[in-house]
């Protein structure tokens, strides 16, 4: 009897922790992150909200000379010496690729795209997360100007680059919405919480029952 009220105090804890513990991850929401802002380049933009870094950066035809290029339709990415480039991301010569790292990792919601045209065959985008492909597409099939475009099952991850795929594709990224990632030990704790709780619970179900019938 001694024992069977030690484990139902530790039950009752540890239920009670599960609880507290979903309550505060309960709450975490999407984030939008505006990556407009004053005009200029550099060769990367930090941004910080809500609790997440993003640090943005550039992949052009010449490393050396790649910078991003920011104002308040979003930012792009130029290389210096390319005749063709423009200052969107851009295939014009090489496909471009705009990376955000985020710390911590995220799940990428949406993708908010802006100078968007559709000829001659639209402007297209594909998205990479952490090396892999993540989701591609033709913003201009959905609309010019200001496009917001749902990201299907993205995982947590830390980079996200933003590439195209054609040579007539050009966008600014005006801005992304993201979740971020629950704090590993409190996902763990949410786990070992419930698992110990259940099998507490079913432990004490048994032996009540072998109690009443004796
Ligand atoms: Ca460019
Ligand atoms: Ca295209
Ligand atoms: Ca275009
Ligand atoms: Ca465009």
């Amino acid at each position: 009897m001694a024992n069977l009220s030690i484990l139902k105090k530790v039950a009752t804890v540890a239920a009670a922790s599960t609880v507290a513990v979903m309550a505060t991850t309960g709450k975490a929401s999407a984030i939008t992150i505006d990556l407009g802002g004053t005009f200029g380049t550099a060769t990367s933009y930090v941004y910080n909200q809500g609790g997440i870094s993003v640090t943005a950066t550039g992949v052009g035809a010449n490393p050396a000379e790649t910078l991003l290029f920011r104002n308040s339709n979003g930012l792009g990415v130029v290389t210096g010496n390319d005749g063709n480039d423009n200052n969107q991301v851009d295939g014009l010569d090489i496909n471009e690729t705009l990376n955000l790292l985020f710390s911590p990792q995220v799940k990428l919601f949406r993708a908010i795209f802006s100078q968007v045209d559709a000829t001659p065959d639209g402007d297209e985008y594909s998205i990479l997360v952490d090396g892999s492909f993540l989701q591609s597409g033709n913003i201009a099939s959905i609309g010019t100007g200001t496009v917001s475009v749902a990201i299907n099952n993205s995982p947590f991850g830390a980079l996200y680059s933003f590439t195209v795929t054609d040579g007539d594709d050009d966008y600014f990224l005006k801005a992304v919405e993201v979740q971020p990632i629950p704090e590993p030990l409190t996902m763990g704790g949410i786990a070992l919480g419930a698992t110990f709780g259940a099998y507490l619970r079913k432990r004490y179900s048994k032996k009540d029952e072998k109690l009443v019938k004796a």
